[in-house]
């Protein structure tokens, strides 16, 4: 005992000196504990075990990673855990080598999908395969194949070629070919044969992949009903789905409909062995029941007494036959409504977290899946070319900021109703098979993680020092991942550029050009910048990927708690765009400001003049957009300062668009900017901020 100190220092220090950095493993694992050294890894040297312990602890995916420099070994609850410890293994080893430590890992929720539309375009099979080898490697388990939509019927159905022989190609049976080698025709279609189909199936299945297959009634249906017309409502209002289609909703009144859907859910059935089946449900324009001699003959059958009550009607219909072929059914939250539905039935929450919430108080299970979070067809950034907005900008941090179980206000029994998470990639955009890869990747990365890791070892700039040999290996998997950007901003009267993750290759250019892979290349020392709005900024990623190119330089955003709000008139010098006048710089609600309509021109002036003069310690006056940094700046102005009204002194001059200046407790009665010189934009200005 005695000597223990001593023991305790030597023992201690080389711990210290050689303990590897946290091993770069995506999604984090549970706990990571350091040990001392390497292993150079020997082929077929890492012993493997079953663990009826850990099995009952953590479950069937658990798994355990001894490594010390004499060799390796693997405990599992199962053989996904088992699976699951080889993919950490391979993304530990570098140059055949391993760190040694102890790893224990498990998944936070059971349910860690992704849905690929392959409706609106194809994705051939060996593009489903690759996609499929990159979701395993960051233990994805469920693959949601979204089969059927209004653009395309994807599976071939055993005695029914005409869903795919016409409802797999757009347009009446026009046969246009499957992928065009330069991915230029977005008009491809194509479908998956029994045979394909059997044969991906496999293929998840080795890589502890569920596939989860869905086919979208009643609404959605316009490829449906392009091959067997006779499934639609014999008089249609002509109405059409939020998507401005019509004729897309099966008949509910319809009984050959229900024996059709029987035996194409029959055919699935023998195909694929997984426990779900997705019937959709969503977005269903129930207009189009309304004139259906059929549909009313089924309200009054049924005794309901509004048309909307049919969709009630059909999913429990659709519950019956799900369930008799041996599958639980998922639909979208749609299903939610007007009745009660199987305890069994799974939810898919996407329009928000709130269907779900309210499913989980239901007693019924969920995936959420929310479009602020989740929907991969989102824009990743404002200034990318292609995808939907309507679910907002779904960044890198918003799709890791998402955790599942953060709200409603859900008891823990309501909890454990949340199965987990999905990211759905719909495929309007997804007019060339690249298309696909840049939507899923990195995010997949990041929404592994929120479906995996506990949610204290959480940390999106974790993730971030944990995303650059990631996408090495999406790149060897010949992935056309995503580059995130690097950003640019001031700090202490330089230019500093915020590299997406530790040690990315960051070029810049100083005079607006758009930098390339041999342009300047940022190595961390602040820069002296004359034309910040000319500043540019890129990413150069593995693989040769490439981030969009970052404009001007940002600032860090004003603060404004505490600040003064005095009364104040204001005007300018500058005629006014829209309705930004001169007093929504002065109202002291930065979500408005002053806007000119023409480009500023050297001594136009911005004015304020306070009703009472006002002792300020100091000022600082922002121009320019607040989400555009660059945008309607004053470039080269003046802040002056008048204690009267009538003469103005200057205080200080603007530099990246905001000035700044230390008033000491002078007595103020107007305030004003004043343009040095003639410049190109526009001019957009703050409330300034008083203290
Ligand atoms: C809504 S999500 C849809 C899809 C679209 C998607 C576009 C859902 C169940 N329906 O049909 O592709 O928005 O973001």
């Amino acid at each position: 005992m005695k000597s223990l100190p001593a023991l305790m220092i030597s023992a201690l220090l080389p711990i210290h000196l050689f303990a590897a950095a946290e091993p770069p493993i995506v999604p984090r694992p549970v706990e990571w504990s350091p040990g001392t050294g390497e292993w150079v890894v020997k082929p077929g040297s890492v012993a493997f075990r079953t663990s009826p312990a850990l099995a009952a602890e953590h479950g069937p995916e658990s798994y355990r990673i001894r490594v010390t420099t004499k060799g390796s070994e693997v405990e599992s609850g199962g053989e996904a855990g088992r699976f699951y410890a080889t993919q950490t293994l391979m993304q530990l080893e570098q140059n055949r080598r391993l760190p040694a430590g102890e790893i224990l890992d498990y998944p936070r929720f059971a349910w860690r999908g992704f849905m690929l539309d392959v409706s609106r375009h194809f994705a051939p099979p060996a593009q489903v395969k690759k996609l499929l080898d990159a979701m395993a490697s960051y233990k994805l388990n469920t693959f949601h194949w979204h089969l059927s939509d209004d653009q395309g019927w994807r599976i071939e159905i055993p005695g029914y070629p005409e869903l795919t022989r016409k409802g797999a190609w757009r347009g009446a049976g026009e046969a246009v070919p499957a992928w065009k080698e330069d991915g230029s025709d977005a008009r491809y279609g194509g479908f998956y044969t029994v045979g394909e189909i059997r044969e991906i199936v496999a293929y998840a299945a080795a890589r502890h992949i569920t596939i989860v297959p869905e086919i979208d009634v009643p609404g959605h249906s316009y490829a449906a009903a392009a091959a067997h017309p006779e499934i639609l409502c014999t008089t249609t209002s002509g109405t059409r789905s939020v998507q401005g289609v019509s004729g897309n909703v099966w008949c509910v009144g319809r009984e050959d409909n229900y024996v059709l859907l029987d035996h194409i859910i029959g055919e699935m059935r023998k195909l694929f062995p997984g426990p779900y089946f997705h019937i959709g449900g969503d977005e269903v324009n129930q207009n189009a029941w309304r004139d259906c001699p059929r549909c009313r003959a089924r309200m009054q059958e049924k005794g309901l007494t509004q048309v909307g009550q049919l969709q009630n009607d059909f999913v429990r219909r659709m519950e019956k036959i799900v369930t008799k072929h041996g599958f639980a059914m998922l639909g979208w939250n749609e299903i939610l409504h007007g009745g009660e539905l199987d305890p069994a039935t799974v939810i898919m929450s996407w329009t928000g977290t709130g269907p779900g919430y309210d499913a989980a108080r239901r007693g019924l299970r969920v995936v959420m899946a929310p479009g602020p979070h989740c929907y991969f067809d989102m824009k990743e950034n404002a200034q990318d070319s292609f995808g939907h907005s309507w679910a907002g900008i779904v960044s890198l941090p918003k799709v890791y900021a998402f955790d599942p179980l953060d709200g409603g206000g859900l008891t823990p029994e309501q909890q454990a109703k949340i199965v987990g998470v999905q990211a759905c990639l719909w495929a309007e955009y997804l007019t060339a098979p690249e298309r696909q890869d840049q939507k899923a990747w990195p995010r997949l990365c990041a929404l592994a993680e929120v479906g995996w890791t506990p949610q204290p070892r959480r940390d999106f700039t974790n993730f971030m020092e944990r995303l650059g040999p990631q996408l090495e290996r999406l790149a060897a998997r010949g992935i056309g991942y995503r580059m995130p950007e690097a950003a640019a901003r001031v700090e202490q009267g330089k230019v500093v550029i915020v590299p997406p993750f530790a040690d990315a290759d960051v070029r810049y250019t100083l005079d607006g050009t758009e930098p390339a892979a041999d342009a300047a290349r940022w190595a961390g020392q602040p820069l002296a910048v004359e034309h910040p709005a000319d500043f540019r900024t890129r990413a150069f990623g593995p693989g040769g990927r490439t981030s969009l190119v970052t404009k001007g330089v940002g600032r860090a955003p004003a603060r404004r708690d505490g600040a003064l709000k005095p009364k104040v008139s204001a005007e300018s010098t500058l005629p006014v765009y829209a309705d930004h006048a001169p007093a929504h710089a002065a109202d002291w609600d930065e979500k408005t400001f002053f806007w000119s309509s023409a480009k500023g021109r050297k001594g136009e002036m911005f004015t304020l003049v306070f009703e009472e003069p006002v002792k300020l310690a100091s000022v600082e006056w922002p121009t320019g957009k607040l989400d555009d940094p660059t945008a309607d700046i004053v470039i080269d102005g003046t802040l002056e300062v008048s204690a009267d009204g009538a003469v103005f002194e200057r205080a200080a001059g603007f530099a990246y668009g905001a000035a700044r200046a230390e008033l000491n407790g002078r007595t103020v009665k107007a305030l004003r900017v004043v343009l040095n010189a003639d410049q190109e934009t526009w001019v957009v200005v703050q409330d300034p901020i008083l203290r």
